[in-house]
């Protein structure tokens, strides 16, 4: 059915395609990163002695993302559609759990909280951030890390997932009348598109399928090259687009609360969302620079 595509998740291992990076730390060539790049010296440059490859640090100029780690005095520019939409929940910032800093993103699911009643059939629980680019085209990679923590699947459609948002390209296929165009990237807990949205598609790899559950108590790092994806799913990369809109999720569709009910199996968990990066920079995974518990000093 589907051809294979280079996305990445977990860690990366090395540098088998052209769009990632080696373990070192290293870049590789990003092909798709070439038009903005001259790779050849004018030719009245004089030649250079040779010199070893620099490493290169993820550049935080590169990063479209405004407080990408949670770590500003409020949680904007984020926001979430919990005063727009009875299935949206609100979302916190944590100030005990981090992958970088000392805040993140704290996305909080349970069907069966009493206090603070959910809804029971669908229920998204999400941080949601709109921006432009500085030529409105689609940047190219999207990457981050997550934590899930006291995860219970109540319901088969219970996921984690990421989504870009292009609002009127201007070069969209001439058979698509949609406005937007969005792209979902399941991150974990689905292996099959759980619905049906005209303007969504989901970004499936057959060759390297997201966890059916996530993985919990750790930090995973995701990568994904975005123009690889728009690509294969709609069949081009949005350019002159009004703004992007990205959504990091986790939720339950279609759930059924009576058979919930009779299993007593309330859907929960704690997600957190640290570190995240929307740009041209394929990037690697680090190491959180925070406890995930605080360690009390002994007496
Ligand atoms: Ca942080």
């Amino acid at each position: 059915m589907h051809t294979p595509l280079p996305i990445l998740t977990l860690l990366i291992a090395g540098c088998n395609s052209s769009s990632f990076s080696h373990s070192d730390g290293r870049r590789c060539r990003v092909a798709t990163d070439e038009g903005s790049h001259h790779s050849s010296p004018p030719p009245s440059q004089p030649s250079l002695p040779p010199s070893s490859p620099s490493p290169l640090p993820p550049n935080p100029q590169t990063n479209l993302l405004q407080n990408h780690s949670f770590e500003s005095s409020s949680s904007d520019p984020w926001y979430d559609f919990s005063n727009k939409s009875t299935s949206w929940l609100p979302f916190t910032i944590s100030n005990t759990t981090a992958h970088t800093g000392t805040h993140s993103a704290h996305l909080h699911m349970d069907s069966a909280d009493t206090t603070n009643p959910q809804p029971q059939t669908t229920a998204i629980h999400g941080i949601v951030q709109t921006l432009t680019t500085p030529d409105n085209t689609l940047p190219t990679y999207i990457s981050g890390h997550y934590k899930v923590t006291n995860w219970n699947r109540s319901t088969e459609k219970q996921y984690l997932q990421l989504v870009v948002m292009a609002a009127r390209p201007t070069n969209k296929p001439a058979n698509s009348n949609y406005p937007t165009h969005q792209l979902a990237i399941p991150l974990a807990g689905i292996t099959e598109p759980p619905l049906k949205i005209g303007n969504r598609r989901f970004a499936f790899d057959q060759a390297a399928l997201p966890p059916k559950e996530p993985t919990q108590d750790t930090w995973v790092f995701f990568q994904y090259n975005l123009h690889d994806l728009y690509q294969k799913h709609w069949g081009f990369i949005p350019e002159n687009s009004k703004d992007f809109r990205i959504f990091f999720e986790v939720r339950y569709d279609n759930r059924d609360p009576a058979a919930d009910q009779q299993t007593d199996k309330p859907a929960t968990a704690d997600v957190y969302f640290d570190t995240l990066y929307l740009g041209p920079d394929s990037r690697t995974p680090t190491t959180p620079t925070t406890p995930t518990t605080p360690t009390t000093p002994t007496p």
